[in-house]
C-alpha cells in the first residue's frame, strides 16, 4: 500500500516538497549551499516496494525471504511462513519497538520521580500536587493522614508495576471505561507489564514461534495497550506532576523565532527534564552576562518537535518547527547550539550542523551520534550539562562565520489543552466537567471529535496532508485534538488560534466563539496521546455517548506518520476502540487475511479498526462517515432543536 510521491532524481521544486514556507526558503538556501537534506535523499532513494508491502522477512538466516508475486499466497518463506504470518510478525516488531520507546521514556521519568520523592534529588520538586492527588485517588491509594511525599512514594510503587509486573493487570487500565476494560478482558489483551509484553511479542515474532496472524495480533494489542494505558500514560502523568500540567498559553511558532542578534539554542527530542534544565541555564545571570559580553542581546531558547511541544504547553517557549524542518532550521546558520536527547533525532542532522559550524550535542546515554559531541545529562547535576552547552553556544555566536538567513515568519497559536483543562474550559473553572462537550455533541453543534496526530514523512509534502485534513474536519463541525508534529503543522498554518473558528462549520464555530477556544486543540507531545484516551474516557463516563470508547462519535488519524512509535500508538487506539486512519503508506497487502483482520475484523470484536488513504479529503470523508455511523448507532443522528443554554440550564446540567 505504498504511495510514494517523491521518486524522481530530478531536483524537485521546493513547494512540492513542503507546505511550510520557512522550510521552502531554507531548502532553496540548502541547495545553493550544496547541502543535502532528508528531502533530497527521499527523492533519490525509492522506498523498497517489497518492504513497503511488508512482504519481506529477515527474521532468520535462511532468508531474507521475499513474497513479492502478484498472488501473495503463491509463495511462502523457506520455513513455510505465509504472507499473513510475515506481515503480522513485521507489524508486531513495529509495535514492540514503538512500545519500548515510549515505555523506556516513561520508565526514565518514573526513576527521576522516585529520586525526587524519596529525597535523593533536590533539583526537581512536585509542581502539581493536585494532579498527584487526583491520580492517587483514581488508583485507590490511601491518602488519609499521609504527607504529599508519602502519597507520592505510594503512587510511584503503583506506577512501577506498569513496567515490571509479570502477572495481573497494569494499574492504569482501571481508568478506562468499564465496557472497554471488559472487551479487553474478554479477548485476553489486558497488559501485565510493559517489559513482559514487549518481551513476549519479540519472542512470538521469532522464527518458529507464533505462526497464526490472529494470535499475533492479539499480542500486538496487549503490547500496544501497555504503551497507551501504561508507559506513555505514566510518562505524561509524571511530567505533569513534576513540571506542571499544561494550561493554554499563546506560543510563537516557526523559524522566525530565531534571533540574529541572540545566542540561539535549540532543544530537540522528547524528554522534558533536559529542557527544564536548559530553561534554568538560560536564566542564569552569569550566562546571560557572558552572552552580552560576547556581543549578543541575550540567550534565545527555542524548542523543536516533541521536546518543544512539551515546553511550549508548559512554559510558552517558542517553537521553531516539526520533524521535517529540523534539517532546514540548521540551514539558517543562526543556530549556535543544537541539543538533542532521544527519538526522531535523524543521523543526517550531524552532517548538516557541521556544514554551518553549529555544534551538535547529544546528551542521553541511549543516543550518541558520530560527529556530534556527547555531554551526558545527569539528573543529579543537571545544569552541568546544559550550562556547558550554553557556554559553547556563546562561543559559537562570538565566532560566527556563516552568513545568517532567518525566514521572517512567526505564527501565534494557543496550545496546552490538557484533558483536565478541556473540562475546566467547557464546564467552569471551579468544577471541570465534560457535560457541555457531550451536550454539544448530542445536540449536533459538534458532530464528533477527531484526534489528528503524528509525524512528518519525507515522502509526502510536509504538513500538507495534516492541514488539508484538519481544515475539512473542522469545516464539518468536527472538533480536533492534536499532539506531536501534527499540531505544529496546524500552528504554522494558523489554525490553533481562536480566530481560526471562522474556518469551522457553524455549530463548531458557535461553540468556539462562546468559549473563546480554537477549533483545533494542541494538547502536547506524541507521548501525550494518552491525554486523548483519557479525554475519550471522560466523554464516556459523562454519559449520553455510549458505554465504551468504541461507541463514541470519534476517529483518529496520523496523516504523515513515519515512526514505529506511530504504529504502536495506532494499535493502542484501535485496541481502545478508535477507528484510526494512517496516510503515506501502510505495511500490508490488501485483501489478505491479516489485512481483513486489522481493517475490519477487530471492529466486529468490539475494538476499533485501521484505515488507510494518502488523500486528506478521502481521509476526512472516511472519518466523518464513521462519526456519522456512530451518531446513528447512538440515536443522535437527527439534529436536535438548537436551544441556547442559559445559566439556569447550565446549573441543571451540572447537577445532573
Ligand atoms: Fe524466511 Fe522463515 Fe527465516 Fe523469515 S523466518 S527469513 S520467512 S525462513
Ligand atoms: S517527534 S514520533 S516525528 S510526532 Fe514526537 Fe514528531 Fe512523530 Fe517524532
Amino acid at each position: 500500500m505504498a504511495k510514494d510521491k517523491i521518486t524522481s532524481k530530478k531536483e524537485i521544486p521546493t513547494n512540492i516538497l513542503t507546505g511550510c514556507d520557512a522550510t521552502q526558503q531554507m531548502l532553496a538556501k540548502a541547495r545553493q549551499d550544496g547541502v543535502e537534506t532528508a528531502f533530497d535523499r527521499a527523492a533519490n532513494m525509492k522506498a523498497c516496494p517489497i518492504g513497503a508491502d511488508s512482504a519481506c522477512c529477515k527474521h532468520c538466516a535462511m532468508g531474507p525471504c521475499r513474497l513479492n508475486s502478484k498472488d501473495p499466497y503463491a509463495k511462502v518463506g523457506v520455513c513455510g511462513a505465509t504472507i499473513d504470518t510475515i506481515m503480522a510478525r513485521n507489524f508486531g516488531r513495529n509495535v514492540a519497538a514503538g512500545t519500548a520507546s515510549h515505555t523506556d521514556h516513561g520508565m526514565a521519568m518514573l526513576a527521576l520521580f522516585r529520586e525526587v520523592v524519596e529525597g535523593h534529588n533536590k533539583h526537581y520538586s512536585i509542581r502539581d500536587p493536585l494532579k498527584l492527588e487526583r491520580v492517587a485517588e483514581s488508583l485507590d491509594i490511601e491518602m488519609e493522614g499521609k504527607t504529599t511525599e508519602e502519597v507520592a512514594v505510594a503512587l510511584c510503587d503503583q506506577l512501577e508495576k506498569t513496567y515490571t509486573q509479570v502477572e495481573g493487570e497494569i494499574p492504569l487500565v482501571k481508568l478506562a471505561p468499564k465496557a472497554t476494560l471488559e472487551t479487553w478482558r474478554k479477548h485476553g489483551v489486558v497488559p501485565r507489564g510493559a517489559m513482559r509484553e514487549v518481551m513476549e511479542l519479540m519472542n512470538r515474532t521469532h522464527e518458529g514461534v507464533d505462526q497464526h496472524y490472529d494470535n499475533l495480533v492479539t499480542q500486538c494489542s496487549r503490547c500496544a495497550l501497555a504503551d497507551g494505558w501504561g508507559g506513555s500514560m505514566v510518562a505524561t502523568i509524571i511530567s505533569d506532576i513534576l513540571f506542571g500540567t499544561p494550561v493554554p498559553m499563546a506560543v510563537e511558532m516557526n523559524m522566525g523565532v530565531l534571533k540574529k542578534d541572540q545566542v540561539n539554542i535549540i532543544v530537540h527530542g522528547h524528554e522534558p527534564n533536559l529542557f527544564e534544565s536548559m530553561i534554568a541555564s538560560v536564566n542564569e545571570p552569569a550566562l546571560i552576562q557572558a552572552a552580552k559580553d560576547a556581543g549578543a542581546e541575550g540567550l534565545n531558547l527555542v524548542g523543536m518537535c516533541c521536546s518543544g511541544a512539551e515546553m511550549m504547553v508548559r512554559h510558552g517557549i517558542p517553537h521553531a518547527g516539526n520533524f521535517m524542518s529540523v534539517d532546514t532550521v540548521l540551514v539558517t546558520g543562526a543556530v549556535d547550539a543544537f541539543t538533542v536527547d532521544i527519538q526522531c533525532i535523524s543521523q543526517g542532522l550531524a552532517k548538516v550542523a557541521k556544514c554551518y559550524d553549529t555544534p551538535m550535542f547529544t546528551t542521553n546515554p541511549r543516543c550518541h551520534i558520530e560527529d556530534a559531541t556527547h555531554i551526558e545529562f545527569e539528573e543529579s547535576d543537571p545544569q552541568a550539562c546544559t550550562d556547558d552547552i550554553v557556554i559553547q553556544g556563546i562561543s559559537r555566536f562570538k565566532n560566527r562565520t556563516k552568513p545568517i538567513e532567518i525566514p521572517p515568519i512567526v505564527n501565534t497559536g494557543v496550545h496546552g489543552f490538557s484533558q483536565e483543562y478541556i473540562g475546566y474550559m467547557l464546564g467552569g473553572s471551579f468544577r471541570g466537567s465534560y457535560v457541555p462537550l457531550n451536550e454539544n455533541i448530542i445536540n449536533g453543534r459538534i458532530r464528533g471529535v477527531a484526534g489528528v496526530v503524528g509525524c512528518n514523512n519525507a515522502r509526502v509534502k510536509q504538513d500538507w496532508v495534516h492541514v488539508e485534513l484538519v481544515k475539512e474536519l473542522i469545516k464539518n463541525d468536527v472538533l480536533v485534538l492534536q499532539t506531536g508534529c501534527s499540531q505544529i503543522a496546524l500552528a504554522k498554518a494558523g489554525l490553533t488560534s481562536p480566530e481560526a473558528a471562522v474556518l469551522a462549520g457553524p455549530g463548531l464555530a458557535e461553540v468556539c466563539e462562546t468559549v473563546g477556544m480554537p477549533p483545533v486543540l494542541g494538547i502536547g507531545a506524541c507521548v501525550d496521546n494518552s491525554r486523548i484516551l483519557l479525554a475519550a474516557t471522560e466523554m464516556v463516563k459523562t454519559g449520553g455517548l455510549g458505554d465504551s470508547i468504541a461507541d463514541l462519535p470519534a476517529a483518529g488519524a496520523a496523516p504523515e506518520w513515519m515512526s514505529e512509535k506511530a504504529i504502536a500508538i495506532g494499535q493502542y487506539f484501535v485496541a481502545s476502540g478508535v477507528y484510526t486512519i494512517f496516510g503515506v503508506t501502510f505495511p500490508i497487502i490488501e485483501e489478505t487475511k491479516f489485512h481483513k483482520l486489522l481493517f475490519g475484523g477487530l471492529e466486529e470484536r468490539g475494538f476499533g479498526k485501521w484505515g488507510f488513504t494518502p488523500d486528506p479529503y478521502e481521509m476526512a470523508n472516511m472519518m466523518i462517515a464513521h462519526i456519522d455511523k456512530k451518531r446513528k448507532q447512538l440515536g443522535i443522528d437527527k439534529a436536535r432543536e438548537r436551544v441556547l443554554t442559559d445559566m439556569a440550564d447550565r446549573r441543571s446540567i451540572d447537577a445532573a
